[in-house]
């Protein structure tokens, strides 16, 4: 039976620039941890993009490592549908380094295919405003998604 609390939620994962090639290996991570993807699609951002999709890490010392990092390359983004699906998410990709994700979540797809604090693989959403927000990003609900179909496209 239902828990009265659980409230179906919606949340923003992506797939980094350097994991992309070990696309196939992290769906069915996530597949077996028994999230639902609901719409999926691999794009490139450019660097004013990337800017407006991290716009809450505007001022940090970081800022500009992340934007090339995930400039650097073609990123699959997805959307997951159920319930508390932002904690969860967040939990299955585990903490933001990955060599402490080693240690305190080793199941974790950071632990497993995560490089170092900047080159961590994977994106979850840091809440529901954010991950609506983020949703929309990538899957603006006024006009069509553009179709990446012979070749990558761009994130416009
Ligand atoms: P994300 O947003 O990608 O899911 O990661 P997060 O919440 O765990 O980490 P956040 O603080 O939001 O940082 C966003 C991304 O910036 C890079 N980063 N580098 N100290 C550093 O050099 C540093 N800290 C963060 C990572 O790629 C991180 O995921
Ligand atoms: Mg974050």
């Amino acid at each position: 039976r239902r828990k009265l609390s659980a409230k179906k939620e919606r949340t923003l994962g992506m797939i980094k620039p350097d994991a992309v090639d070990k696309l196939g290996q992290i769906l069915d991570k996530i597949c077996q941890k028994g999230f639902l993807i609901s719409r999926l699609r691999m794009c490139r951002m450019n660097r004013n993009q990337a800017l407006s999709f991290y716009q809450e890490h505007q001022s940090k010392p970081f800022l500009n490592a992340l934007l090339d990092y995930v400039t650097s390359g073609p990123v699959v983004t997805f959307e997951i549908v159920g319930e508390n699906a932002v904690g969860a998410w967040r939990e299955a990709i585990g903490p933001t380094d990955p060599s402490a994700a080693r240690k305190t979540a080793p199941t974790s797809i950071r632990a497993q295919y995560g490089q170092d604090v900047t080159f961590n693989a994977v994106h979850g959403s840091s809440d529901p405003g954010a991950a609506a927000r983020e949703i929309e990003f990538f899957f603006p609900s006024s006009g069509p998604v553009p179709p990446n179909t012979a070749r990558v496209g761009n994130c416009t």
